[in-house]
């Protein structure tokens, strides 16, 4: 009988999950508004690690900053001073131009300016004309370069006011993306009444409409706002591995050559472990995998798709035919992918820790859905 080297499988995937959290692109974003108006509230609302707590960043311009995080494939760069009159909103105005060139110029994606959010607070009950007539501006100084404008109306406890605002701002008939009333926090309006926070995860939307592809898996590695929004982008990884793994069982290829195999489904798993952000540790992987590939399949399925899901491993003893049924692959890899996107929800709506994952509880949920996956596709 085969026994599946879970350890090195595991170790295999952490050397994947590393590899591509390490390639992936960095995501630039000025956020620009009056103080007050809730662009740190958003910030900490939207990505993970509170990026917008970790002291003042690094000043780049006279009236920017710039935030980061280690290990957090994200620089936002937040503007201040937009409340002190005309001539110092020029002066942003021109930071913000500049910095933009400074980004193309360099022809890097990592350091080029993917988006700007301007921040309108709802509750403040008017916009300005002159934040208007600056967005317009703004619009027109960089035609060449269009980095795409979302307007965020912050503090929209009150949708009534929140769609009278933009409705209003429709009218303007501004170059922007979107206008998206927000609430980043649940709000308190009496002891009575709270409004719920809402609004971040179109947000999220709007952005995976907008960014370019080379940053889907970042924008769903830094946000914390949609798990729609991630469990939409695992798919579309899943649904591009399945075809690879069908691909792959198809030639047929012989038992030597079934090393190409696990590779698809070790980054299938890396790209979906990215989407979620979690760190994610060598225990974890080996309770994954053991509770999915390792025996769970067996009772279930019965010999055949055992003996056949064994050839997708390498270096596991002898099974006679040599030939992987492309359907197999395609079943397993499926079923492995979905299995790890109900294992990260679970963690991600906080139904289980992370550390619940390699316990029993965890081994068990695991074998539990993986079971269910196969099931759906017998
Ligand atoms: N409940 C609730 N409070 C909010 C929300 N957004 C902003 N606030 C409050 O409004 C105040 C200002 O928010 P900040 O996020 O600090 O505003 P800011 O735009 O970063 O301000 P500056 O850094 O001074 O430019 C804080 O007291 C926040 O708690 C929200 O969505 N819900
Ligand atoms: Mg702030």
């Amino acid at each position: 009988m085969a026994v599946l080297d879970t350890e090195k499988v595991a170790q295999e995937a952490i050397k994947a999950i590393a590899q591509k959290i390490k390639n992936l692109n960095r995501l630039n974003i000025i956020v620009a508004g009056k103080t007050g108006v809730g662009k740190s509230t958003l910030i900490n609302a939207v990505f993970r690690d509170k990026l917008a707590e970790t002291g003042m960043g690094k000043p780049v311009t006279d009236h920017m900053r710039m935030i980061s995080k280690k290990g957090v494939p994200l620089s936002i760069y937040d503007t201040r001073g937009f409340e002190l009159g005309k001539e110092v909103q020029k002066q942003v105005k021109e930071e913000i131009l500049t910095t933009i060139s400074k980004g193309l110029a360099s022809q890097d994606i990592n350091k080029a300016i993917h988006c700007i959010w301007y921040c309108i607070n709802t509750a403040s009950n008017r916009v300005e004309p002159e934040e208007i007539a600056w967005l317009r501006e703004l619009s027109s100084d960089q035609k060449a370069t269009q980095v795409p404008i979302i307007i965020v109306l912050t503090q929209s406890f009150s949708k009534k006011r929140a769609g009278a605002l933009k409705r209003l701002l429709l009218e303007e008939n501004l170059n922007v993306v979107q206008i998206v009333p927000v609430l980043a926090e649940d709000y308190e309006i009496d002891e009575e009444y709270v409004a719920k926070a809402y609004g971040l995860d179109l947000l999220i939307h709007v952005m995976g409409e907008t960014l370019p592809e080379e940053l889907m898996d970042t924008l769903q590695n830094v946000q914390i706002a949609s798990l729609a929004e991630k469990k939409r982008r695992a798919q579309k990884i899943i649904a591009t591995a399945t075809v690879a793994a069908i691909g792959e069982g198809a030639a047929p290829i012989p038992l030597s050559d079934c090393a190409m195999l696990i590779p698809t489904q070790l980054s299938m798993i890396a790209s979906i472990t990215a989407i979620f952000g979690f760190d994610v540790n060598k225990s974890i992987l080996t309770a994954f995998i053991s509770s999915t590939l390792g025996t769970g399949g067996a009772t279930i399925l019965g010999k055949t798709i055992v003996a056949n899901m064994v050839k997708l491993i390498p270096g596991v003893g002898t099974v006679a035919g040599g030939a992987i049924s492309a359907g197999t692959a395609g079943v397993i890899t499926a079923a492995l992918g979905e299995a790890y996107v109900g294992i990260m929800s679970l963690v991600f709506s906080g139904e289980m820790n992370l550390e619940d994952l390699s316990t029993r509880k965890g081994k068990k949920a695991m074998s539990t859905l993986f079971r269910e996956e196969l099931q759906k596709r017998r």
